[in-house]
């Protein structure tokens, strides 16, 4: 079998989720970082969405971060990423498409993609009349509904470590990388958890590699990311 090829920027909260995902299952893969935003003309032919992440599996190209995590599931069953009970394996799908649609349009789509990557490669400058609702306003929201069943510790589910805290983390992440404040006061189990799943031996490799990137670098500092040692 040829390697597993993942190819999209680990900036995406949903590369990052493929990434954990195979980092938690443990297996080798290459990561193709390519970029959604500059490099479409290369991306369209693999998938005509022009989106990333794309999984290439024993020569099989798989497109959408849940089709592609189920995909992986399918074929390592025994490493977690939904759990082994029908009742949490529901729970954990629901809150997954949570992050995938509700937060990622807050953190990912009206705070990430406004205050970073649209300044980054078009030079444009954010739309505050998106911002600042997100940051005022929805990210609160979204926090509140969190606070409400954030596990004081370890994670969702009762084996550990899944899919739905990986989306969770990945995109409140994102918010964090664009100035969102997750005030511990405010939120205290929330902000324990998210630090949890960050921290977490598959998902803090990735944390850290997209740290290199430049935007990351400069959002970083700009909206003060407040876990820098990750
Ligand atoms: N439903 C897709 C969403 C993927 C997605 O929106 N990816 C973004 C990066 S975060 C992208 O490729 N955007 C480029 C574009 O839409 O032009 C999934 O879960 O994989």
């Amino acid at each position: 079998m040829q390697p597993i090829q993942v190819i999209g920027y680990p900036i995406s909260p949903y590369v990052k989720k493929v990434l954990a995902a195979l980092n938690l299952i443990g297996v080798d893969y290459e990561l193709d970082p390519l970029n959604p935003f500059t490099e479409k003309a290369r991306l369209t032919p693999i998938n005509a969405a022009g989106q990333v992440p794309v999984l290439v599996y024993d020569g099989k190209v798989i497109t959408e971060s849940p089709e592609i995590c189920l995909f992986l599931h399918q074929h390592y069953p025994d490493y977690g990423l939904y759990p082994s009970k029908s009742d949490d394996i529901y729970r954990i799908n629901k809150l997954e498409a949570f992050a995938d649609s509700a937060m990622m349009i807050v953190f990912g789509a009206r705070l990430l993609h406004q205050r970073v990557i649209i300044p980054t490669y078009t030079h444009e400058p954010p739309n505050h009349d998106i911002v600042h609702p997100a940051l005022q306003t929805h990210g609160p929201q979204i926090c509140d509904t969190l606070e409400a069943i954030a596990p004081p510790q370890g994670f969702l589910s009762p084996d550990g470590l899944s899919i739905a805290d990986i989306m969770i983390g990945a995109t409140l992440h994102a918010g964090l990388l664009a100035g969102f404040c997750l005030d511990e006061n405010r939120w205290p189990l929330l902000s324990r958890y998210i630090q949890r799943i960050l921290s977490h031996r598959a998902v803090a490799p990735i944390i850290a590699m997209e740290a290199q990137y430049p935007e990351i670098k400069q959002a970083r500092i700009e909206f003060a990311y407040p876990f820098p040692s990750l």
